[in-house]
């Protein structure tokens, strides 16, 4: 792990396919991180939200492991089931969506600690 101090907190969510392979490429270059499982509000399937704690000067470096490491793909999506949620418009046929390289969110963070 680097000596600077953690002071970033990137949440980048990504496809399960390549969620793996980034952690991979992010512990390579002693970069910390996180995976948890998450759901895409639109199309209802899992993906993945990586947390990665980082000394600001390390943003460009995890920005360029991210992109080396997911992809953009078509993914179906299925009309929602109106059964399942009342109220919800359903959509008549199955139609492809571009999903992915990665949906990523940076925010400067007030302390890291280790207890
Ligand atoms: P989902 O919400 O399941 O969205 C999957 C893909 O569906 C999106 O890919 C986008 O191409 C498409 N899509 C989303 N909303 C749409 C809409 N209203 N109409 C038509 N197509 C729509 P990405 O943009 O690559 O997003 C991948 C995943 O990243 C999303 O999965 C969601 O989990 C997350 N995400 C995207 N934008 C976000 C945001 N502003 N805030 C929080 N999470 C976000």
């Amino acid at each position: 792990m680097s000596v600077q101090a953690i002071d970033t907190l990137v949440m980048a969510i990504v496809q399960d396919e390549d969620a793996d392979e980034l952690l991979v490429g992010l512990r390579g270059e002693q970069v910390g991180a996180t995976k948890i499982g998450s759901t895409g509000g639109f199309l209802r399937t899992g993906n993945s939200t990586i947390m990665i704690g980082i000394p600001a000067v390390r943003l460009g470096l995890v920005h360029g492991i991210i992109r080396q490491h997911c992809r953009r793909r078509t993914q179906l999506a299925l009309p929602y089931s109106t059964a399942l949620e009342p109220g919800l418009l359903a959509i008549p046929e199955n139609f492809e969506v571009e999903v992915g390289g990665a949906i990523v969110f940076t925010r400067r963070i007030e302390r890291f600690i280790q207890l």
